[in-house]
């Protein structure tokens, strides 16, 4: 089992990613979901009525959510307990090849301990400005690949991608760093060539 860890600032677009990229990989992999939210199942249920009810692309029984309390980051970094509790129901029920586990949604020092994640995706997004990733956190630095979300959105929020691009190689050391809109479809296929490579992904059978 895979455990590929989501995460970044509320809106940046993980659940938006995880639903993108469940319904690519569950063409081919047993893939599950575990959500966490603050304060609610929000995303859990948007993730059952989008991927489980209406397209039936997931069993519902491979989609578990968990509330966290007010502090997100401390579920996937300092305590993961209830997280590693609910990955445990999970390849009980459906041992799945790959799961996604979405954060709570946090700051940019936010990160996943290792006991909990294989593989750490921090989601941005243009809107927030392109002042990162250059101004940098743990979260930005660290992670394994950096998605940049909503291009599209950056003429209007007049952030500049080659700041961007230029602030990311500067911060993250060579680490991989994805320009995309999950909206247009802009940047997928480099997205998808970049995580095939990355989690070996692209050869080894449903079965
Ligand atoms: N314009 C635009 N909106 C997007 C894009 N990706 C996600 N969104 C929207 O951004 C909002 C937050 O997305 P969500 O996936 O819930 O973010 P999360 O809080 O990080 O899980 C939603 O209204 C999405 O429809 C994108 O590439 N472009
Ligand atoms: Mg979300």
């Amino acid at each position: 089992m895979i455990r590929v860890g989501v995460l970044g600032p509320v809106g940046s677009g993980k659940t938006s990613l995880i639903e993108f990229l469940t319904r690519y990989y569950a063409k081919k992999f047993r893939v599950a979901i575990l959500t966490n939210d603050v304060v609610s199942s929000y995303d859990a249920m948007r993730i059952y009525e989008n991927l489980v009810r209406k397209d039936g692309i997931l069993p519902k029984d491979n989609l578990l959510g968990i509330v966290t309390g007010g502090c997100p980051h401390t579920a996937i970094r300092e305590d993961p307990s209830l997280n590693l509790r609910a990955l445990e129901t999970l390849e009980a029920r459906v041992k799945p090849d790959l799961v996604f586990i979405e954060s709570g949604g946090d700051n940019v020092m936010s990160t996943f301990s290792t006991a909990l994640a294989d593989y750490t995706i921090f989601v941005l997004d243009t809107s927030a400005g392109d002042k990162y990733p250059e101004k940098g956190g743990l979260g930005i630095s660290e992670s394994d690949l950096l998605v940049i979300n909503k291009v599209d959105l950056a003429p209007y929020v007049n952030a500049d991608l080659e700041k961007m691009r230029k602030g990311s190689m500067k911060v993250r050391k060579g680490k991989p760093t994805i320009f995309v809109s999950l909206k247009s479809g802009e940047g997928i296929d480099d997205l998808l060539k970049v995580l095939n490579e990355e989690l070996g992904l692209e050869t080894s059978p449903k079965g």
